[in-house]
C-alpha cells in the first residue's frame, strides 16, 4: 500500500498553471504524473487540460504532450505506440491518453474503443468533471442526471454512461475507478496501470468549482462526499477480477454511506434537482453496490 513518503518529490507540472483555483483535475494530472515519471508521452484532445498546458510556444509539463483534435484521442496514442515500436522504444515509454468527459464518453469514444480493440499498449485516463467545461459547461453523457448545465437549464434528463463498464466490456486488462480527493489510491492505481501491458483505462471523478457551482476550497471534501455517499465507488477489474478499493470498502455498509442529500445540497448545479431524480439516484446507488456485492461473492 502506498504512504505519502513514497510519492515523488519530483514535479512534472510547473507552477502557475491556467487552471482555475481548486480545481481537481490539476491535482489529478500532477499526483498521475509523479506515478508515470520522466519518460512518459502524453496525447490531449480540446478540454481544460488543453488550456492548463498553456498557449503556443510554451507547455506546463516536463513531459512531451501531443494535443490532438477531440475525435481522435485514442488513435492518437495508437500512432505514438506504433511510431515508438517501430524505433524499439515503446518497452521504455508509457504512452498516455488524458481526456475530459466529453473526450471520452461522447467525442472520443469510437478512437478509444478502436485503440483498445486493437490492444494498443497504452493507458487512457478520463477525468470526469461531467460537462464540457472548457467551452462554459455544456452537458455531456456523463453530466448525472438533475445537474444544471447551460444546455440542461432545469437539470439533465437521463442518465450517466457509466463509461468504466463499457470500457470493461472491451475485455481490457485493467479498469479502475478514482477521484482527486484520494490521491494515494489514485497515484497506486497509475502505478498498477504502467506495469500492465496492454490498453489500460481509468475513469476518475473530477469535482469542478465553477461548473459544479462551489468554492476553491471545498474540492477535495466535495469528493470524498462522492465517495461517502456511495455516488461513486472506487475500484480496479484486473484481469477480470473486481477489486473494490479500501476507501470504498466501509460503504459496503448501506448504513455507513451518508445520505447523497448531503452531496446534492454541496453543489449548485444540483439545486434544481427533483425529489423524484433524487429518489431515482437512491435506487441507482443501492443497486450499484448491490452488484458490487455480488461480484466479490463471485470470487
Ligand atoms: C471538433 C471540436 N468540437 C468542439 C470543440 C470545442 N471544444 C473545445 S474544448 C470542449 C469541451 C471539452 O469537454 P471535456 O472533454 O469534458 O473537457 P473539459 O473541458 O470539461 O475539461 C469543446 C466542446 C473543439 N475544440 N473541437
Ligand atoms: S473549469 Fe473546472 S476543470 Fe476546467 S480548469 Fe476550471 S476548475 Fe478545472
Ligand atoms: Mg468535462
Amino acid at each position: 500500500m502506498v504512504k505519502v513518503m513514497d510519492i515523488p518529490e519530483e514535479e512534472f507540472i510547473y507552477p502557475g498553471t491556467r487552471a482555475c483555483a481548486g480545481c481537481s483535475m490539476a491535482l489529478i494530472y500532477r499526483i498521475a504524473l509523479k506515478a508515470l515519471g520522466p519518460n512518459t508521452i502524453i496525447t490531449v484532445p480540446a478540454s481544460c487540460l488543453t488550456v492548463l498546458h498553456g498557449m503556443q510556444g510554451f507547455c506546463t509539463t516536463k513531459v512531451s504532450v501531443y494535443h490532438t483534435p477531440f475525435a481522435t484521442t485514442g488513435a492518437a496514442a495508437s500512432g505514438i505506440v506504433a511510431s515508438l515500436d517501430d524505433k524499439g522504444l515503446s518497452e521504455d515509454i508509457n504512452v498516455v491518453a488524458f481526456a475530459g468527459d466529453g473526450g471520452t464518453v461522447d467525442i472520443g469514444i469510437q478512437s478509444l474503443s478502436g485503440a483498445v480493440e486493437r490492444g494498443t499498449n497504452f493507458i487512457f485516463a478520463c477525468y470526469d468533471n461531467e460537462a464540457y467545461m472548457n467551452t462554459g459547461v455544456q452537458r455531456s453523457g456523463s453530466t448525472p442526471p438533475g445537474a444544471f448545465s447551460t444546455t440542461t437549464p432545469e437539470g439533465k434528463t437521463g442518465y450517466k454512461k457509466n463509461m468504466a463498464k463499457i470500457m470493461e466490456a472491451h475485455g481490457i486488462p485493467y479498469v479502475a475507478t478514482a477521484i482527486s480527493s484520494y490521491p494515494l489510491d489514485l497515484y497506486e492505481k497509475f502505478q498498477r496501470a504502467k506495469g500492465i501491458t496492454g490498453p489500460k483505462y481509468l475513469h476518475i471523478l473530477a469535482p469542478c468549482p465553477p461548473g459544479w457551482g462551489y468554492e476553491p476550497k471545498d474540492s477535495i471534501e466535495i469528493g470524498r462526499l462522492a465517495v461517502q455517499t456511495g455516488f461513486w465507488p472506487l475500484y480496479e477489474v484486473i484481469e477480470g477480477k473486481f477489486i473494490l478499493s479500501k476507501d470504498s470498502r466501509r460503504f459496503l455498509d448501506a448504513s455507513k454511506r451518508k445520505p447523497i442529500e448531503e452531496y446534492f445540497n454541496s453543489q449548485k448545479r444540483f439545486r434544481k434537482i427533483s425529489k423524484e431524480e433524487i429518489e431515482n439516484h437512491k435506487r441507482y446507488i443501492n443497486d450499484s453496490w448491490n452488484d458490487i456485492e455480488k461480484r466479490l461473492e463471485e470470487i
